[in-house]
């Protein structure tokens, strides 16, 4: 099998050295004492090849793509990273709890709809919260990702009922007991700012991801996962099943099914997005359903964007202790030996061509690898190339805070590891360019 050689870069001058590893609230991340951050130490690594099937046959075009490559990448992606998921889960129930038609002081219309299983009535089903302009002329389009702390987080408004689910407990008073207290109401509202999308006119669909799985090493017991193998009675996870990551992004997919039932939205336009852990789950989601049309990673870091190839920031070795339950047992075979495994994240970027893909990166985000998130979307380019599309337009990382690239496209945002107004600003305009395009 010929393989592509990329060299280590000497030029990690982009990346301040200020912050070692900043995440998100919720999650002190582990702290390994011998992190590299040193791009000269990287040693040299070879990608699996994307467009050359193990037999050596090259994909030359769209329809091999789509009907021999994808098909084997998504199937090393399931097996070797994040599992296998389900292909049935019975009838899909959607309940509307609540519509407000005067939310986001007037802005928007915010509906709760609860999405369960009528097989499964142990698994309690996700609440959605969705918001729509009410000043749209017809149906819109739609970001659709997962949320890190109750949809009560999310919405400024007081009246979002506060999640009753077992939630991460952070440094501030959010959660107590691993459940959510009045102090949490808000604290995410920043990183979804509602009243842009609204003026912008897209719809924005969210749910607390801790719906669909808890997020800790038992927590499947108590999830989507526990409940749909073996009626409940499995007790441990094989190779190729799937992991929390997959149970999320499955979740995202029924939201998918909800939307097609709602006037209010043009399921055909559906954009998914998430940040860090969820920007995993979001690739994951987009790679597997295709009526995501937009892709969209923030900060999505190790297991997600960033090439596992490179040894620097977060590693395999580490987020696979940390996290097992995020991936397929199989994934961690890969701890300290990442050249064995047949994917990388170039392949994970690939899977969702000819569909549109945003990476983004912040400069003091070093533990996410922000030179591997960039990366990765290049090298998936030849993918998007067989259908007439163009990648990022540039070889190197571009500039702070200058976005680039057509159908796949990044920047590296100022600060830290976060979502920001800024982020969301490139993400609509990207949305807007991608989803009025003809199919
Ligand atoms: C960290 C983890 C990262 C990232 C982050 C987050 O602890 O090491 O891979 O996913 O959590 O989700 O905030």
């Amino acid at each position: 099998m010929r393989t592509l050689l990329l060299l280590p870069s000497l030029a990690a001058a982009l990346l301040s050295p200020a912050v070692q590893a900043q995440q998100s609230p919720q999650t002190p991340p582990p702290q390994p004492k011998q992190v590299n951050y040193d791009e000269a130490a990287i040693p040299p690594y070879a990608l699996p090849e994307l467009l050359r099937t193990p037999a050596g046959v090259e994909i030359k075009t769209a329809t091999d793509w789509i009907q021999k490559r994808r098909p084997a990448v998504l199937s090393l992606y399931e097996q070797h990273v994040f599992g296998k998921t389900p292909t049935q889960w019975g009838k899909v129930v959607f309940e509307t709890l609540a519509v407000k038609k005067d939310a986001l002081e007037g802005k928007a219309t915010r509906k709760l709809v609860r999405i369960s299983l009528a097989d499964y009535p142990k698994w309690q089903g996700l609440e959605l919260m969705l918001h729509i302009p009410n000043e749209a002329k017809g149906p819109v389009p739609c970001f659709v990702g997962p949320n890190f702390g109750g949809n009560h987080a999310v919405s400024p408004e007081p009246d979002v009922p506060l999640s009753t689910r077992w939630m991460r407990q952070g440094k501030d008073d959010a959660v107590a007991n691993n459940r959510a207290t009045e102090k949490g109401r808000g604290t995410e509202a920043k990183r979804w700012p509602l009243d842009l999308a609204m003026a912008e006119g897209f719809a924005v669909a969210t749910y607390y991801y801790g719906d669909v799985e808890p997020d800790h090493t038992d927590g499947w017991k108590d999830g989507l996962r526990g409940t749909m193998s073996k009626n409940g009675s499995q007790t441990e996870w094989k190779e190729g099943d799937w992991g929390a990551i997959g149970a999320w992004a499955w979740g995202l997919s029924r939201i998918a099914d909800y939307l097609a039932t709602e006037p209010a939205v043009d399921a055909k336009k559906l954009a998914v997005i998430g940040h860090s852990r969820l920007g995993k789950t979001s690739l994951w989601a987009g790679a597997q359903d295709r009526r995501f049309k937009v892709v969209v990673s923030n900060n999505s870091g190790e297991g997600g964007a960033a090439l596992m190839r490179r040894n620097i920031g977060e590693t395999t070795a580490v987020i696979t202790k940390a996290f097992p339950h995020w991936f397929t047992k199989t994934y961690s075979s890969y701890a300290n030996n990442e050249s064995a495994c047949p994917v990388d994240s170039h392949m994970l970027i690939a899977l969702a061509a000819p569909r549109a893909v945003y990476i983004a990166s912040a400069v003091e985000d070093r533990w996410a690898d922000p030179k591997g998130e960039f990366l990765s979307g290049l090298h998936a380019e030849p993918a998007f190339n067989l259908f007439g599309k163009k990648g990022y337009g540039v070889a190197e990382q571009p500039a702070i805070d200058t976005p680039v690239g057509d159908t796949v496209a990044y920047h590296i945002r100022t600060g830290i590891h976060d979502v920001t107004r800024y982020d969301w600003e490139q993400y609509l305009r990207f949305a807007r360019r991608h989803l009025n395009q003809p199919e």
